[in-house]
């Protein structure tokens, strides 16, 4: 075996290989045995086959860059098929820095194809393929650094570390599930009692109602009955009082007529002359200012008349003009204060000394010269009912009330009837692990606003520097991809968006020990994404853990 063999050797274990360091040993081994057979070197042939067979044992042979699952199309004793169908090529073409193959096969290993794939092994982590352009362009793309196989890029196997890091992390999520999915278990239990006993109460309810009913209608009827003889009372009750208070002013006006009659029969001969009328100018007819004889005539309807006439037939045509001398001397006309006349400040009062005056000029004059207005006159107040209309008007109180609370009852059950109604016909889950969040909400605070998620019911969002809530959905349905449909929840028809679609809400569940909302974000205008963890979202964790991946 000569240098030049063995140089052959290294050079071809090299280009072939996209394996760890000893899989290229055992390449180069594999060509020394080849060579060592040719040359009769049979001690060393020996040990050789030893370290060939162990190298098989844990390296798959495959050109660089050919994932585990592809190798097969990858025969170096056959030529290559192109894995579209489209060519055959001599095998020494695959991974010979030329593009053969239309959809790039031919060159997994080197950067030749722009549509070529390489694929990364990566030992202790997880396999990846990255597009071939990637290759050796001095960035470390695989943690096992076989990207970077000629480029002098000073790559580091970070494969174990972030294979340890990835396996602590589902460790985590693993234990999070059995937790998660422990405490499910028991949502479960709960939701199938809480649902059987409002299915009970709802039964229970629905029969009750019945019966309410029935009996609201007949305290209605009953309360009808006490509410006639009640209004019937005080009816007449009512009407009696306007009738007194006719009588009186009917009688008050007599009175009136009778006592203006004697003012204006001023000779006092029981009988009114025309000329006695004529000092009276506000009951000129013609509204000249003046009160001829004629006039006054006219009024009279006679020469004279006496008491009676006077009372029917005179009286009405002057009652409402009429004014009393005797009460416009007793109301002079009103003074009002004058610049000349200025306000004695109350201290100057004090130095007149002169108590006796002071204390009359302090009573309110207007008391005095001005009558009441008969607007202003106090409208007498009814007399209490007697004791029959009252008994009657307390029975039918008493009806009122027990109708009314009777009837708030029924409207009671009713709410509560329709509520059980709703929340028996929403869909909590295969198992109605999620029925525990129906009537809870869970809040968000972030810089600008409150997020609040009320599932089943609504969102909203509210400023926390002042301002009014927003809807931002209310429950619509679940919204996960058909194989999972309980991973989301779609709240929608919310308040509109200025010169956009209706605000809406998605919520991702997922597993968590507990219920908690932790993120929030608007990924387009007024659509609004929310994550939320619950135990209901847990699934049993697969038993085994994904172990050190160690494919070569
Ligand atoms: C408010 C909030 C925002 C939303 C805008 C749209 O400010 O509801 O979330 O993007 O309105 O105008």
């Amino acid at each position: 075996m000569t240098l030049k063999e063995v140089r052959r050797c290294a050079r071809n274990s090299l280009a072939l290989s996209d394996r760890l360091p000893i899989a290229r040993h055992c390449r180069f081994a594999v060509c020394l045995y080849r060579v060592l057979a040719e040359g009769r070197m049979k001690a060393l042939l020996l040990l050789l086959l030893v370290g060939v067979l162990g190298c098989w044992a844990v390296e798959v042979k495959r050109p660089r860059g050919v994932s585990l699952s592809n190798r097969a199309f990858y025969d170096d004793s056959k030529p290559f098929t192109c894995l579209d169908g489209s060519r055959t090529i001599p095998f020494d073409r695959v991974n010979d820095d030329y593009c053969d193959c239309a959809d790039g096969t031919d060159e997994p290993g080197t950067s030749a194809c722009s549509n070529g794939r390489f694929h990364c092994t990566n030992a202790g982590y997880k396999p990846q393929y990255i597009p071939s352009s990637r290759i050796n362009d001095g960035i470390c793309d695989c943690c096992d650094t076989t990207d970077e196989y000629n480029s002098g890029a000073l790559c580091e196997n970070t494969c174990r570390e972030m294979g340890k890091k990835e396996r602590e992390e589902l460790q985590m999520a693993a234990e999070i599930a059995r937790e998660g999915f422990r405490v499910k278990q028991l949502l479960i239990e709960d939701a199938r009692k809480g649902r059987e006993e409002k299915q009970t109460k709802l039964q229970d309810m629905v029969q009750r109602r019945q019966a309410l009913q029935s009996q609201v209608d007949a305290l209605r009827l009953q309360k009808e009955e006490a509410e006639k003889p009640e209004q019937e009372a005080k009816d007449a009750h009512q009407k009696a009082w306007e009738e007194h208070k006719e009588a009186e002013k009917a009688e008050e006006d007599k009175q009136r007529s009778l006592e203006v009659f004697t003012e204006l029969d001023q000779d006092s001969d029981g009988m009114l002359a025309a000329s006695e009328l004529r000092s009276h100018m506000e009951l000129d007819v013609d509204g000249d200012g003046a009160m001829s004889d004629e006039e006054a005539q006219s009024l009279l309807g006679d020469t004279s008349v006496d008491v009676g006439i006077f009372q029917e037939s005179v009286w009405p045509q002057i009652r409402e003009k009429f004014k009393s001398e005797t009460d416009a001397q007793a109301v002079p006309p009103i003074e009002e204060p004058t610049e000349s006349h200025p306000e004695v400040p109350e201290d100057e009062d004090e130095e007149d000394g002169d108590e006796g005056e002071d204390d009359e000029e302090d009573e309110p004059e207007e008391d005095i010269r001005v009558p009441p207005s008969k607007a202003q006159e106090a409208e007498p107040e009814m007399p209490p009912y007697d004791e029959v209309t009252q008994a009657l008007i307390d029975a039918a109180q008493t009806a009122r009330s027990t109708y009314e609370e009777a009837e708030k009852s029924l409207r009671d059950m009713e709410d509560t009837i329709k509520g059980l109604e709703k929340e028996i016909s929403l869909d909590f889950g295969p198992t109605g692990e999620f029925s525990y969040l129906y009537g809870e909400c869970y809040e968000l605070s972030t810089s600008e606003y409150v997020y609040r998620l009320c599932p089943f019911n609504r969102v909203t969002q509210k400023p926390k520097h002042g301002g009014s809530e927003t809807n931002l959905g209310s429950w619509g349905s679940w919204a996960g991809p058909e194989d999972n449909k309980f991973s989301f929840m779609k709240f929608e028809h919310g308040t509109s968006c200025w010169q956009g679609p209706n605000r809406s809400t998605l919520v991702k569940l997922s597993c968590g020990k507990d219920s908690i909302l932790t993120s929030t974000s608007e990924p387009s205008r007024c659509e609004y994404l929310m994550e939320f963890f619950t135990p209901a979202a847990c699934h049993p964790p697969p038993e085994v853990l994904p172990d050190d991946h160690d494919e070569l």
